[in-house]
């Protein structure tokens, strides 16, 4: 039966989010009918809304950081049942695929064509307005009460777990965690530079300090947010509009030649370079996890990669969701990962559009949207 759900609908580019009443489709074979309990709103969320996003298509839902319960389950789903409490994962983890089954990489390729056009696995959409087709956003669609998924992207997670606090980790707080840990692998004693200390930046310092790594230089345009950064483990602050120079010279002659990992959580394709150009030559690696607008390129000189550099990047912190989930929320539980010090904000979803103003301003590092 089809149900009615309050969502947050973005209906065009650079429009704010209106409130209103969408109808939602039942769940189809091996599809997962969720209730939206919380989610938190990533800058991914304002990329796409901005109109830069190449998969962004109007009318949708976004919103891809929650965490909510099972309703209801189409035909088929076994590994779920109703009342499970689970984070949607815009990363899916099939365990089947070619992808899944490489273990190189988290990118299962199993829903990714649809959700990349806004569609369910069977080219449908599950939400509509006043008759009309809302597309899903990310596979998630979680700024509404109830939404639709695939199955193979919801990961399971104790009753236990504040939905309230853990549906950061279905983005930020996994990705930059991950990105350190899976991705670049920092080891014990390495020397590591973020650019960028919003929800994914602030992360990584956490990963970093996991990894023991021996000096954590954080950098911002923001001084505002260093005092979070020094509360999660770094070591230096660096804010480029006090420096004259390139920011990547100022690391260098910082840290005798370059760190061995550097971050960009920023999606600023300047500061990517940047990014690399720190890293130190004949071993240093940089891990680009900001999202740059469509069409933008990367450019460095190829002798920075000659000389031994490396370039990567991390989706979801290369984290395997509905496998590896389920640890990060017990990390979250001892107090290793401290969810409550992303939280700046919460609010209702009526109040939606405040939570983009805080974040384009500076103001928040996450704001959680309660039902
Ligand atoms: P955010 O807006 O909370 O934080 C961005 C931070 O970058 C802010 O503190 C801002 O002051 C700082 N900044 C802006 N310009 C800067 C500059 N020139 N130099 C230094 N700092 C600068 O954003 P967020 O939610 O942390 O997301 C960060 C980026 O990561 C976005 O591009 C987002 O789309 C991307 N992201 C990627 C993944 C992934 O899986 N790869 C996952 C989540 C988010
Ligand atoms: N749709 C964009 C790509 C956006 C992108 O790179 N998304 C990241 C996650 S951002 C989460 O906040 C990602 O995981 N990418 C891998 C994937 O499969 O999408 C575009 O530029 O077209
Ligand atoms: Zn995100």
């Amino acid at each position: 039966m089809t149900i009615k759900s309050r969502a947050a609908v973005a209906f065009g580019p650079n429009q704010p989010l209106q409130i209103v009443e969408v109808d939602v489709a039942p769940p189809k074979a091996g599809e997962v009918l969720v209730r939206i309990v919380a989610t938190g709103v990533c800058h991914t969320d304002a990329y796409t809304l901005s109109g830069q996003d190449s998969e962004g298509v109007f009318p949708c839902i976004l919103g891809h950081e929650g965490g909510g319960i099972v309703e209801a389950v189409g035909e088929g789903v076994t590994s779920l049942a109703v009342g499970d409490h689970v984070i949607p994962l815009y990363t899916a983890e099939c365990g089947e695929c070619k992808f899944c089954k490489s273990g190189k990489t988290n990118l299962c390729s199993a829903v990714r064509a649809t959700q990349g056009k806004g569609l369910m696995p069977d080219g449908t959409t599950r939400f509509s307005y006043n008759g009309e087709p809302v597309y899903h956003y990310m596979g998630c669609s979680t700024f509404s009460e109830y939404t639709v998924l695939p199955e193979v992207s919801l990961a399971k997670i104790p009753q236990e777990a504040p939905l309230e606090k853990v549906c950061l980790l279905g983005c930020g707080v996994t990705t930059g965690i991950g990105a350190v840990l899976n991705t670049a692998k920092v080891e014990e004693g390495a020397t590591v530079a973020i650019f960028g200390l919003g929800g994914i930046g602030l992360a990584a310092i956490i990963g970093a300090k996991m990894a023991k790594a021996s000096r954590i230089i954080a950098i911002d345009i923001n001084p505002a947010k260093f005092d979070v950064a020094r509360e999660l483990g770094a070591t230096d602050f660096v804010n480029p509009k006090d420096h004259a120079k390139p920011i990547q010279d100022v690391i260098v002659e910082m840290t005798d030649g370059g760190v061995d990992h550097s971050f960009e959580c920023v999606g600023n394709v300047d500061l990517m370079r940047a990014a690399l150009e720190c890293a130190h030559k004949g071993w240093g690696e940089s891990t680009i996890i900001g999202v740059a607008p469509a069409g933008a390129e990367i450019s460095t000189r190829p002798f920075q990669l000659v000389t031994g550099r490396v370039w990567r990047g991390s989706a979801f912190g290369g984290v395997k969701g509905r496998t590896e989930l389920p640890s990060y929320v017990e990390k979250s539980r001892t107090g290793e990962i401290p969810l409550d010090t992303f939280i700046t904000h919460t609010m209702g979803l009526e109040e939606i559009n405040k939570a983009f103003d805080l974040m384009h301003e500076g103001k928040s590092i996450r704001t959680v949207i309660h039902f």
